[in-house]
């Protein structure tokens, strides 16, 4: 059933869609703006099209805070919009891939107004806890020590209830409680109303972080120099990460998903985490989990000053070692993680994109990269990502993601192309008269065109069904091979 199984072979394209492409001049991208850029992606050879968020949100963490899961922001525009793209989609032979962000909610989600009042059946879709008394001060305290992802305590004193709720991302971001049935079967439901919708399937966001010990034990200390004590670096997260009631919750997720033909959905799960646990999203042959968990060892384990044997040793676990059958997968960037070009330096944003492409599996874009988009600097005063403000002036560079979602930059007239406004949420990079599509397209040599001929390539039979051979050549040269052997 493999031609069943449409993303084998596919390349998945990331669109932020605040920053792709606005149409009512609101300096926010929107989803009229994707749907006119439908045939670029067509043009570009990508086949799946994976949006962040588009959910009604107070956008605290740009759409990762979710305040409704069946309704689409009016930034971006109206169902009728939504319906419109799958529709448009369809005819080009593209297929739209939604966010889930099953984790947390906004804390202007109807559920955790109610939670908070204590409405059935609302009480327990959150994680509340009274706390605990300091021995040292006698004043109330969280119930352990542990940390949010983006800085400081997981836990949030809510005055109403008299709880402590938690939070493993932003304080407008409360995490749903999945020991709770009734929880498990709304977050269910949301997920199917989107596949009535005929969406091709979803990324599943922070996966790992789900469930959480309910015996609430403090998590040890690093010993990480660098982290200061509200850092996520300072602790060992042994209580919070990838319990085994995760990957339960994944399977049947994908039970849920695998019960829809016409076309078969694809589920991809987001965890950060060692190589071993984050082949356990897999699943097994019987239980099956994600299609795939990304594959982030270009993001995580190399970048610009690494040696050809750091390449080798990054990609060759991701082809020789994963569990049989299971499908392999390469993500160069994304839109919390800085620019390839950043990262790497211009001179490998083909390198990379070639490793992406040609590698065995499923290439992964992130939208910018196949024209090498940089970071943008985006000073303090300018800065809009939660945990950047969180971690305040002296320190947001350390943790800001604003520079990789900077407008798209399509070509040199007004803000890029991105929008008529000069005014657009996030400032666009001052290079986009020299860096954009249109240019791109125009000279002889460049990323864009470079990007065209390796998703071509993805259609031979040696890319698709291939042998791989990834070597060191000399001090300098990473290298592979790929090749099919013919039997005559
Ligand atoms: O990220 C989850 C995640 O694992 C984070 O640790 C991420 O690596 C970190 O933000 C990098 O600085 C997902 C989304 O991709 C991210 O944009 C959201 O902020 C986060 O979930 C919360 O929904």
């Amino acid at each position: 059933n493999t031609d069943q199984d449409w993303w084998r072979t596919s390349v998945i394209y990331q669109v932020y869609p605040r920053s792709f492409k606005d149409t009512d001049g609101d300096g926010v991208g929107d989803l009229k703006g994707i749907e006119e850029k439908l045939d670029y992606l067509k043009e570009i050879g990508v086949n799946g099209v994976w949006l962040s968020p588009i959910f009604r949100s107070p956008m605290a963490d740009f759409g990762y805070d979710i305040a409704n899961f069946t309704d689409i922001d009016p930034i971006f525009g109206t169902m009728d919009d939504f319906d419109d793209l799958i529709k448009k989609a369809d005819t080009l032979g593209l297929r739209i891939i939604l966010d889930f962000v099953p984790n947390h909610s906004s804390d202007e989600h109807e559920w955790f107004k109610k939670s908070i009042k204590k409405i059935e059946p609302f009480t327990d879709y959150y994680i509340w806890h009274d706390g605990k008394v300091s021995n040292a001060s006698g004043e109330r305290i969280p119930p352990n020590n542990w940390l949010s992802v983006f800085r400081g305590p997981a836990w949030e004193w809510n005055e109403e209830r008299g709880q402590y709720y938690y939070h493993q991302f932003a304080v407008k971001q409360p995490d749903l409680n999945f020991r709770n049935p009734q929880l498990v079967d709304e977050m269910k439901d949301a997920m199917t109303f989107w596949l009535d919708r005929g969406v091709a399937g979803f990324r599943v966001d922070a996966v790992p972080f789900l469930f959480e010990v309910t015996s609430l034990q403090d998590e040890p200390l690093s010993n990480d120099p660098t982290a200061l004590p509200d850092d996520y670096l300072y602790l060992v997260h042994n209580y919070t990460v990838n319990l085994e009631e995760t990957f339960d919750m994944v399977q049947q997720w994908r039970g849920l998903i695998e019960a829809r033909q016409e076309p078969k959905r694809l589920m991809m799960a987001e965890a950060y985490a060692d190589f071993e646990t984050t082949l356990r999203y897999y699943g097994t042959p019987q239980s099956p989990g994600a299609h795939f968990p990304f594959n982030f060892a270009l993001i995580t384990d190399v970048n610009g000053n690494s040696t050809p044997a750091d390449f080798l040793k990054a990609t060759k676990k991701w082809i020789d070692d994963l569990p049989p059958g299971a499908l392999s997968n390469w993500v160069i960037g994304n839109h919390d993680n800085h620019r390839v070009a950043s990262r790497f330096g211009r001179e490998l944003v083909d390198g990379l994109n070639m490793l992406a492409l040609l590698l065995p599996g499923v290439a992964v874009t992130y939208n910018g990269e196949e024209i090498g988009m940089e970071d943008t600097s985006v000073g303090w005063e300018q800065t809009k990502d939660p945990q950047a403000l969180d971690a305040g002036p002296e320190r947001y560079l350390q943790y800001t993601r604003d520079p990789e979602r900077t407008p798209f930059q399509w070509d040199n007239t007004t803000s890029a192309g991105f929008s008529n406004s000069e005014v657009t949420w996030l400032p666009v990079n001052s290079n986009y008269p020299e860096l954009n599509v249109e240019a791109q397209k125009k000279a002889s040599v460049s990323h864009y065109h470079v990007y065209k001929l390796l998703t071509a390539a993805r259609a031979t039979p040696t890319v698709q069904r291939g042998d791989t051979q990834v070597e060191v050549i000399g001090d300098h040269v990473f290298a592979f091979t790929r090749y099919l052997t013919c039997t005559f």
